[in-house]
């Protein structure tokens, strides 16, 4: 039996020992996590392709330091044979290379009222990088996966503690969305090797699905025979209206746009000073539940079709262009998307208890000069 360090619990605890959500100013806390933890600047969403340093970072808590001459990963449960593999050993099989638009299902959560205490992200915990490394079904197809097998949990290099829970980072995934051809462990993030806050060695990318689930560190792959309990499957990452309430699973990425905000901004308030006459208006749209059928653009209140491009691969964002003629005073900018199944970005709050998929629609203020 493997020896598990976190445990499971009959009752529901809140996800973290941070506090009722608050309307209060910011705390140390927050701007602690903030500072460890960065977001994409918005004027990134100009690019296809997120390179590291602009890329969207969250680690819950430290990041390891790993010799990949020693690592090794090691694939076992309810499989037919066990799998111990060097680095070097991975980077013989088959490769796969997949443009992913990875986002914190934290995102928009210091939007909130009341707000919940964690990482304060505002809007643009989001990035796309190509992801490239050995298909997840290859390496399980190796293995042999049992027929009772339900899920494959995916455990890091990292511990800490979290809601009172001394645990290493661990999620699971179904096994029918472990199969997916698209699902990749990772060595090489656009082309170079993966950087330290990515995930190094070796990182599970999950395309479609909220960034918790992409592990980084990756360190065991257990198939399971039991739904996994762990911390951050059972208590972290459910859409709950109150800290002792079931809630339901945090999965794929909900419709998002965002806009690059255009003109040049004023260095504190972050207000933004644009020249009058044409602008390219232009920002990114994605969804891990269908493609992007439309971007609408709302110019003072009033929603303007914009034009959709190619994204470069199934679950990465697509590019939107809206030439708009700006005319001198004050004026409210906002970006609204819709994916296949029909789901389109709330213009009002999507409130829960720990602040998740909040995909309410980007304002963005602009005095035309
Ligand atoms: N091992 C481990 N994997 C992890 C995390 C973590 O803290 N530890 N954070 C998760 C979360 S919440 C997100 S949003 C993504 C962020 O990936 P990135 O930092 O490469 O953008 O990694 C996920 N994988
Ligand atoms: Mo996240």
């Amino acid at each position: 039996m493997t020896k598990q360090i976190y445990r499971t619990r009959r009752t529901m605890r809140p996800a973290s020992n941070t506090g009722e959500p608050t309307s209060g100013p910011l705390t140390a806390q927050e701007l602690q996590l903030a500072a460890r933890n960065h977001s994409m600047p918005l004027e990134a969403l100009r690019r296809d392709i997120t390179p590291p340093g602009l890329h969207y970072v969250l680690t819950h808590f430290d990041i390891p330091d790993t010799d990949a001459a020693s690592w090794h990963l090691r694939i076992s449960g309810a499989v037919e044979r066990s799998l111990e593999l060097s680095l070097a050993a991975l980077k013989k099989d088959p490769a796969i290379t997949v443009p992913v638009t990875l986002e914190c299902a934290g995102n928009g959560r210091s939007l909130l009222r009341p707000r919940p205490l964690s990482q304060p992200w505002v809007l643009e915990a989001v990035g796309t990088a190509e992801w490239t490394g050995v298909p997840l079904a290859y390496l399980l197809a190796k293995a042999g996966v049992l027929s009772e097998a339900v899920e494959v949990v995916f455990t890091g290099a990292d511990a800490g503690i979290q809601g009172g829970v001394r645990h290493r980072y661990a999620r699971s995934l179904p096994i029918r969305e472990a199969m997916r051809p698209d699902v990749v462990l990772a060595y090489r993030m656009n082309g170079s090797e993966l950087p330290p806050q990515h995930g190094y060695p070796l990182r599970l990318v999950v395309p479609g699905w909220y960034g918790m689930t992409s592990v980084k560190w990756l360190q065991s792959i257990e198939v399971v025979t039991a739904p996994f309990k762990g911390y951050q499957q059972q208590v972290a990452y459910r859409y709950q209206d109150k800290a002792d309430d079931a809630g339901t699973p945090v999965s794929r990425i909900r419709i998002r746009s965002l806009m690059v905000p255009p003109g040049i901004p004023d260095f504190f308030t972050r207000k933004r000073f644009l020249a009058r006459g044409p602008v390219m208006l232009q920002g990114r749209a994605w969804s891990g539940a269908g493609a992007v059928s439309g971007v609408e653009v709302g110019i003072d209140g009033e929603w303007v079709p914009a034009h959709l491009e190619k994204p470069p691969g199934p679950f990465a964002w697509c590019k939107w262009t809206l030439p708009w003629v700006a005319d001198p005073g004050e004026h409210e900018l906002a970006c609204r998307a819709t994916d296949s199944t029909g789901a389109s970005q709330p213009l009002e709050q999507n409130w829960n208890y720990q602040g998740l998929g909040n995909n309410m629609v980007q304002r963005v203020s602009v005095t035309v000069e």
